[in-house]
C-alpha cells in the first residue's frame, strides 16, 4: 500500500513540535535470547527493573561506539530504548491529533507507550510515525520504550547473514555482511512529539517546469479527515519568494489539485550553474473552515525547475547538466550514522570550497535534513535505496525492494535536489536470475518515479553481463583501476575507463556516469616517485582518471565523475582496512588530503568552462 502522510514536522500557527532527542537509558539484551525481552514484556515496566545494566545514550546517534564497551560495539540482536517525556496538557482537546514521528532507526524496531505497543517498523533511513493520542496521558510524565534490531538476513535491505561460531568460552552470534561499511545500529535521527488538528494537511505532492520564464507547480494535497464525512476543505495555496512576497496563489474550494504559475519565476539551478543556485520558494499550505477560520497551516520550501533525460544527458531547465560529484557515507567518529547538524554544515561548506554539484547517497537514504541542504545548496542528488551487493534474488527481497523505494520517493519526491532514483549499488547481476528480479523491480520503480529517471552501480567485469543496466535510464558503473584492478599501476587508467565507458554506451545506447572511483589514501603518508595508499598516489590516481574523463566529455553521453569517497569511514574489521576505508578526498574528520585541493581545481575548471 502506498504511503500517506509522514510530512516533515514544523512548527506553524496550527502546530507543535517537542523534540525527544537527549539521552536515553540502553539495555543491551543477551545475544543468544534477543527476544528475552518480549517475553518478559520489559516494555511494561522500567528497564531498570529488567536488572540488566542501563547505559546513558545520546539520541539521535548510533550506540556502537559512543561508549569504550566492546560488546556494546559489536552487539548482535536486540537493544531496548527508554526515556520518560511530557505530553503538554494543553494538546489534550478535541480538536488536536498527537503524533510522534522517527526520521529513522536502524534496522528493526517496536515502540510502546507506557506498556502499550504503538508501532512497529523495519527498515533502516526512513522515517515513520503513528498517532499516539490514545496512547499517551496529557499534563503527566510518560514511558517510551523501544525495541532496535540490528540483524539482517537474506531479504532484509541490505542482505546480511548472522552466524553461529565458537568462540574462546561457548558460542557467539556473528553478524556477516558483505557491504563496506559499518553496521551502526540505533535510533539515528530525531524522535519528535507533533500535534496536527483534527483536520488537518496530511501530504503533499509536487511536480514543477520551467519553461522560459514561466514557472509552474502541479499540487495534489490530501486532507486528513476520516472522522467527518461531510468535511468540506477550502484550501489557500500561496507561493512566497525568498523575501516573504506573494508571487502566486490560489483558493481551492473542494480540489485538491491545482497548478500555481510564476511569471519571472526564479528557477532552482546546481551549484555554480547560475550566480543564485538553490533559490527556495516556500509553499504556504492554509486549510480553512467554511466560516474561513485557520484550521492547519503548512509551510514546503520548494525549488522550481524542470528535470527531463534523454539518451544522452539529463537536463535541468533545459540545459544539460555534467555531474562534478562524489560517493558519501552517513558516517564520523563516536556518533556513526546519527544524525549530526554541525558535521551537515562542514559537509555542505566543503562540498562548495571543492565545488562538487552533486553526491550519490551512497549506498542508503540519506537524513531528510540533508535533502534540505542539498536543495537550498544547489547540490543534485542521486537518491539510492538500501541495497548494496543484493544477491540470491528471492521474492520476499523482491518485496521488501519494492516497498523501500516506495517509501524513498515518497519520502524525497519532493525536493528539488534529487535527479534520480539509483535502486542498486553492485548487485550481483552476473547472475541469470537477476535478470527477471532487475526487469520487475525497475518498471515497478519507473511506475512511481514520480518525473525522475532510474539508475544503479553496477561493477560486473564486463558491460554485457549486467542483467540490470537494459532497464535503467541512465548507466552507471563503479570502477577500481589502479586500485582492485592493477594495484600500483597508475599508468593502466586512461584506457581502460575510456574504453569501458564507451562499451557500456554501444551497448545500451544511454547516457553513462562513472559513481566510483579511487584509492585509499592514509593522510601524512607521502612517498616518491608515488607508491599505493600514498597522498602522491591518490593525486596521480585522480588525474590520470580526469584525462580519460576529458576525453569522454567531447562525447556528449558521458555525463558525470563521482569520486569514491567523500570522506574517510569506518567498516567492520578485517585486514584490507586500516581503520576503516581511506578512499576519502577528506579525512573523517573532514579535513582535505592533498588530493582534495587538485579536485577543487578540477571541479572549478569544470564548472567554469561547462
Ligand atoms: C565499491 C563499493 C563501495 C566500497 C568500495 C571500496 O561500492 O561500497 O567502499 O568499493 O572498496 O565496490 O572502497
Amino acid at each position: 500500500t502506498p504511503t500517506v502522510g509522514l510530512l516533515f514536522p514544523r512548527a506553524s500557527e496550527t502546530r507543535e513540535v517537542n523534540s525527544l532527542d537527549g539521552i536515553w537509558q540502553l539495555v543491551r539484551s543477551n545475544s543468544s535470547d534477543p527476544l528475552q525481552g518480549i517475553y518478559e514484556r520489559w516494555y511494561s515496566r522500567n528497564l531498570q527493573s529488567t536488572g540488566y545494566k542501563i547505559i546513558k545514550v545520546p539520541v539521535p546517534a548510533s550506540y556502537n561506539d559512543v561508549t569504550v564497551d566492546e560488546e556494546l560495539r559489536d552487539h548482535v540482536g536486540t537493544v531496548w530504548y527508554e526515556r520518560h517525556f511530557f505530553v503538554p496538557s494543553r494538546w489534550n482537546t478535541n480538536g488536536t491529533r498527537t503524533w510522534l514521528r522517527f526520521g529513522s532507526i536502524h534496522y528493526g524496531c517496536f515502540v510502546w507507550i507506557n506498556g502499550q505497543r504503538a508501532l512497529n517498523h523495519s527498515f533502516g533511513h526512513l522515517p515513520f510515525e503513528v498517532e499516539i493520542g490514545g496512547l499517551v496521558k496529557y499534563g503527566k510524565e510518560n514511558r517510551i520504550t523501544i525495541m532496535v534490531d540490528n540483524r539482517l538476513n537474506n531479504s532484509s535491505i541490505p542482505q546480511g547473514e548472522v552466524i553461529k561460531q565458537s568462540d574462546d568460552t561457548g558460542h557467539v552470534l556473528i553478524q556477516t555482511y558483505t557491504f563496506d561499511f559499518f553496521n551502526y545500529a540505533g535510533i539515528h535521527r530525531s524522535v519528535q512529539l507533533y500535534t496536527t488538528p483534527q483536520n488537518y494537511i496530511r501530504d503533499i505532492e509536487l511536480k514543477t517546469q520551467v519553461n522560459k520564464q514561466m514557472g509552474r507547480i502541479d499540487y495534489k494535497l490530501w486532507i486528513g479527515n476520516e472522522h467527518e464525512q461531510d468535511f468540506k476543505s477550502t484550501i489557500l495555496v500561496q507561493l512566497l519568494d525568498r523575501d516573504h512576497n506573494v508571487v502566486a496563489h490560489q483558493l481551492n474550494r473542494n480540489y485538491l489539485n491545482g497548478t500555481l504559475l510564476i511569471p519571472n519565476v526564479k528557477p532552482w539551478w546546481p551549484y555554480l550553474m547560475h550566480p543564485e543556485p538553490g533559490y527556495m520558494y516556500t509553499l504556504q499550505l492554509n486549510l480553512l473552515a467554511e466560516s474561513g477560520l485557520l484550521l492547519d497551516s503548512y509551510q514546503l520550501p520548494v525549488g522550481i525547475r524542470s528535470l527531463s533525460w534523454d539518451k544522452d544527458g539529463i537536463y535541468i531547465n533545459n540545459q544539460p547538466v555534467y555531474f562534478r560529484g562524489f560517493g558519501k557515507h552517513e558516517d564520523s567518529d563516536i556518533r556513526g550514522k546519527g544524525l549530526d547538524n554541525a558535521l551537515l554544515t562542514r559537509d555542505f561548506s566543503l562540498l562548495q570550497w571543492v565545488g562538487a554539484n552533486a553526491y550519490r547517497t551512497s549506498h542508503y537514504p540519506y537524513s531528510e535534513e540533508s535533502m534540505q541542504f542539498a536543495d537550498e545548496h544547489g547540490i543534485m542528488i542521486i537518491d539510492e535505496c538500501a541495497s548494496v551487493n543484493t544477491d540470491l534474488f528471492g521474492l520476499p527481497l523482491l518485496q521488501n525492494h519494492m516497498s523501500y523505494l516506495e517509501q524513498l520517493i515518497h519520502r524525497d519526491r519532493n525536493h528539488a535536489s534529487v535527479v534520480a532514483w539509483s535502486i542498486a549499488n553492485e548487485p550481483r547481476t552476473q547472475k541469470p536470475i537477476a535478470k527477471k528480479y532487475f526487469d520487475e523491480l525497475a518498471n515497478y520503480t519507473r511506475s512511481i518515479a514520480q518525473g525522475r529517471p532510474i539508475t544503479a552501480a553496477s561493477n560486473v567485469a564486463e558491460p554485457s553481463m549486467c542483467m540490470m543496466s537494459e532497464f535503467l535510464d541512465i548507466i552507471g558503473f563503479n570502477r577500481y583501476n589502479s586500485w582492485y584492478h592493477n594495484p600500483g599501476r597508475t599508468d593502466m587508467i586512461i584506457r581502460p575507463i575510456v574504453d569501458e565507458a564507451v562499451s557500456w554506451r554501444n551497448l545500451y545506447e544511454k547516457p553513462v556516469i562513472l559513481f566510483e572511483y579511487g584509492a585509499d589514501t592514509l593522510e601524512g603518508y607521502h612517498t616518491l616517485p608515488t607508491f599505493i595508499w600514498s597522498e602522491e598516489y591518490q593525486k596521480t590516481m585522480l588525474s590520470k582518471h580526469f584525462q580519460a574523463f576529458d576525453k569522454l566529455r567531447k562525447l556528449k553521453w558521458f555525463i558525470g565523475e563521482f569520486v569514491w569517497n567523500f570522506a574517510d569511514f569506518k567498516t567492520e574489521q578485517t585486514y584490507t582496512r586500516v581503520g576503516g576505508n581511506k578512499k576519502g578526498v577528506f579525512t573523517r574528520n573532514r579535513q582535505p588530503k592533498d588530493s582534495a585541493h587538485l579536485l577543487r581545481q578540477r571541479y572549478h575548471m569544470l564548472a567554469f568552462i561547462l
